[in-house]
């Protein structure tokens, strides 16, 4: 395949409530999608991706911004550059470019879709999936007040979420998680995510998260503190799990052989694409470390993708792939349904969804249409 142009929509999206983390508050998801157009033995092909970097560096050093900006100058020119661009390739051209991973798995997300439907493949049978649908977890933005936090919860629990994550801070931690077993016991899935919002001298108070029996704490400390995970790891009980310090397989494979992982969140994005993700799956299986799929509250587009991903054997705990209405009341694609507690896996061409015209147009806040130079 030759890559012809390259455009980049910005889209801002209401969401249906603020969703709230350590690090910030958001009430519309923006982000931008890539829409990719290729020469291929079979005419004109248009390929999608989407970036999950947010609107500001706070939870990873990139933002949407940047990744408008390094595509256009950077990435884009390399790739128009290649005769012969496959998925598989997309990474190792954009090599030199160093860092960046969200604007590189974007880009990746675009070319993989085009291939897909040159090929007639969906990406569930590209990535080897092994199963129809995928369970279905929540994650659950830090709430004004226990009671509220009880309340949300509950909503959640009675639509059939198969697993519920919570966010936490210093001073939003102990009280709202005793509160969620006291109203509803033991018997569900709970998790905790902190979003680096801890340090080490923190330990002893993170101790105290052992006596809720929950699944995971993910990224209790800071994205480059994978040593000072593994000493937390020591003192506590509750599994440590790692999503902002993931940026790599090399990151993983650190994490794992240091004990600072015992559960990894994979998020595309984060390592620079599908591809790299695939690579830590296969890594975790070979480890026994237990992997999920996390999310960056994605559109239905980046939201089909991970579902096909997360239909993978190693992924063995619910993922955040919640349905569409979690987030939005408009999805930019076909709406990704959650039922009983799970969420099918697409089988379509491609991704096996499309982003609706109208709808982009209406989202759709800034665009700019790359070409090749000369
Ligand atoms: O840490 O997992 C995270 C959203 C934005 C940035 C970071 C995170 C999240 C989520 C949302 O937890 C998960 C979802 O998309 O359902
Ligand atoms: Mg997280």
């Amino acid at each position: 395949m030759k890559l012809k142009s390259m455009t980049l929509h910005q889209v801002s999206i209401p969401l249906v409530t603020p969703f709230e983390t350590s690090f910030m508050r958001e009430t519309e998801k923006d982000c931008y999608l890539v829409e990719a157009t290729f020469d291929t033995p079979k005419g004109e092909i248009t390929g999608w991706g989407e970036s999950v970097a947010m609107i500001s560096p706070l939870y990873s050093s990139e933002y949407v911004a940047s990744g408008i900006d390094v595509t256009k100058r950077w990435l884009a020119p390399i790739l128009f550059g290649i005769d012969d661009l496959t998925a598989e390739t997309v990474s190792w051209h954009l090599r030199h470019v160093i860092g960046h991973p969200m604007a590189k798995s974007a880009i990746e997300m675009a070319v993989i879709e085009a291939q897909l439907k040159l090929n007639d493949q969906s990406f569930k049978d590209y990535l080897g999936g092994v199963v129809d649908s995928v369970p279905s977890g929540v994650s659950v933005g830090i709430q004004d007040s226990v009671e509220e936090t009880v309340r949300v919860i509950g909503g959640y629990l009675e639509e059939g979420y198969a697993r519920i994550k919570l966010k936490i801070k210093p001073g939003k931690d102990i009280a709202p998680i005793a509160a969620v077993r006291k109203a509803f016991g033991d018997d569900f899935g709970f998790q905790v995510d902190a979003n680096a919002a801890y340090t080490l001298v923190d330990a002893s108070h993170l101790r105290r998260l052992d006596e809720y029996g929950l699944l995971l704490i993910e990224q209790p400390l800071g994205e480059a503190d994978i040593r000072q995970h593994s000493e937390l790891a020591k003192l506590m009980e509750t599994p440590m799990c790692l999503d902002e310090s993931i940026v790599s397989a090399e990151a993983a494979a650190d994490a794992i052989s240091m004990g600072a992982a015992a559960v990894i969140n994979i998020k595309p994005g984060r390592v620079g694409g599908f591809i790299e993700a695939k690579k830590i799956h296969d890594l975790s299986a070979a480890h026994g470390v237990a992997v999920w799929h996390g999310g960056m509250v994605e559109t239905g587009l980046g939201r089909a993708a991970n579902a096909a991903l997360a239909s993978l054997p190693g992924f063995t705990l619910p993922g955040d792939i919640s349905g569409s209405n979690r987030f939005f009341h408009e999805d930019i694609t076909e709406e990704i349904v959650m039922y009983d507690g799970k969420v099918d896996v697409p089988t379509g061409v491609g991704f096996g969804v499309s982003i609706d015209p109208a709808k982009l147009e209406r989202f759709r806040t800034d665009s700019v249409e790359l070409l090749p130079q000369g």
